[in-house]
């Protein structure tokens, strides 16, 4: 069965480079990632050697200019975490944080010192990182975070702890989050310092094939040198968001597209009542609704793609793509699943893996009623978080 991009010959909007980049990064997953996400998936791990794998591949951090970073334009981002995503939330999520979270944290607000120290080894998978915002107690409010950072003579001392973060557990560098007599700052404190441990989230049932952990500090001790200078306020975190969200929104795409790319193909094959599922009208009216509305996120992403090519992206038109295309993926991804009747539950079929990791993207980087919200602030100037 055909692409269902192709119904629109969306690819056709694609340059030549962004588009070599999408087959290069497809190609790779298709034959070194997807035939494992599946026990990845189901053992609840990810292999820590995929980060040099994905590191090879130039997906790391691609979009950031210099210090071995790929440079590429934000399409190709984009395209390169539908890709990813089309095999695994959790195969992007690592990614986006190695990529939009971690590194873009030390890139934007950074000294030169630590982006020579983090960011070649990050771009090439030799050191991951991660990046604790949410804590137990605040997750969609950091404004009223607890982790706090003291000043002691030219140091700083840290206490609080950080929950559901991404790469966590395996991560060499965490880009820390922190309340301070003086604003919201930033920190990077590397693993194995005094007073800072980490501890994975187990039973999880969505995003298994991605390690979510705790991180925790317990007066943990920093020079100032540790601190991101340039990060001053809360809309630095925030700031690194947007980033993320951005590839989210393509990212999403790649759930979806291959959900239902999963049912067209199985709907093809399956006979009940001597002919292929796909020719009965329900069937078609399913796989119908489900193209165009993954034709018209994609749409969407492009849109976004080149807002932000050219300089003008802004937060509330991010949470458009970030709300709209993670519903449509997650509606989809269920809508697939029950074409694949009760097969559809079994591991060997990918869409009830996407939709369970979608829970997971439906929440992190803001839910969906938190992108409404920020839609509703643009467009009646009144803030109504709080
Ligand atoms: P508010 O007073 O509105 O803003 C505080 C400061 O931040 C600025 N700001 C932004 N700057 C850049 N981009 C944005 N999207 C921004 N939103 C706000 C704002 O201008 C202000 O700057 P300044 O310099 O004046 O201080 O703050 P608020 O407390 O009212 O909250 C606003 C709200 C709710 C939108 C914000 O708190 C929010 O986005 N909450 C959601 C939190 C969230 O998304 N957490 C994600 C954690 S990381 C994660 O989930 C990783 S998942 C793994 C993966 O990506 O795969
Ligand atoms: P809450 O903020 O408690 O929200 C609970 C419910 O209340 C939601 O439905 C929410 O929409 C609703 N709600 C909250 N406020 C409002 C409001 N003002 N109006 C209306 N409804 C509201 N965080 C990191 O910092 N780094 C990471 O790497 C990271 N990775 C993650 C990975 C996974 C797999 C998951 C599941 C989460 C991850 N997170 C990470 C955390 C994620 O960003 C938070 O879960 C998210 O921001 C929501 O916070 P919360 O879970 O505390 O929900």
């Amino acid at each position: 069965m055909q692409d269902p991009l192709q119904l629109l010959d969306i690819p056709s909007l694609l340059g030549d480079e962004d588009r070599d980049i999408q087959s290069t990064v497809a190609q790779y997953l298709t034959d070194h990632v997807r035939p494992h996400v599946g026990e990845w998936f189901e053992g609840g791990y990810l292999p820590r050697e995929l980060a040099q794998e994905l590191g090879k591949l130039g997906v790391l951090g691609m979009h950031l200019e210099g210090y071995g970073c790929a440079g590429t334009s934000a399409t190709a981002y984009g395209l390169a975490c539908l890709e990813l995503e089309a095999v695994d939330s959790g195969i992007r999520s690592f990614v986006s944080v190695q990529g939009s979270l971690s590194m873009f944290s030390i890139w934007k607000y950074g000294s030169e010192e630590q982006k020579q120290e983090w960011l070649p080894r990050l771009a090439s998978g030799d050191a991951i990182g991660c990046f604790g915002l949410t804590e137990p107690d605040f997750g969609s409010n950091p404004k009223d975070m607890r982790t706090r950072a003291v000043r002691s003579g030219s140091d700083w001392i840290l206490n609080g702890s950080k929950m559901w973060i991404t790469n966590g557990g395996l991560a060499d560098v965490a880009t820390v989050w922190a309340n301070t007599d003086e604003g919201f700052r930033g920190f990077l404190v590397p693993r194995g310092t005094p007073g800072f441990s980490t501890n994975d989230i187990k039973h999880k049932l969505s995003m298994r094939a991605s390690v979510t952990s705790e991180l925790v500090l317990e007066d943990v001790r920093l020079p100032d040198s540790a601190r991101l200078p340039l990060a001053t306020s809360l809309g630095a975190p925030l700031t690194c968001l947007n980033e993320a969200r951005f590839g989210i929104v393509f990212g999403a795409v790649g759930a979806a597209r291959d959900s239902l790319q999963a049912a067209l193909n199985y709907a093809g094959s399956r006979i009940q009542f001597d002919k292929p599922i796909a020719g009965f009208q329900l069937t078609q009216r399913k796989l119908a609704t489900m193209t165009v509305q993954v034709s018209n996120a994609m749409l969407l992403a492009l849109h976004l793609a080149r807002l932000k090519e050219q300089g003008t992206l802004r937060p509330e038109q991010i949470s458009v793509g970030k709300y709209n295309n993670v519903e449509a993926a997650i509606s989809i991804a269920r809508e697939a699943r029950t074409i694949l009747g009760a097969n559809g539950i079994s591991l060997e079929y990918s869409p009830l893996r996407h939709a369970n990791n979608l829970e997971s993207v439906l929440t992190y980087e803001g839910t969906s009623d938190i992108h409404l919200l920020s839609i509703g602030h643009a467009l009646t100037g009144i803030p109504s978080f709080r």
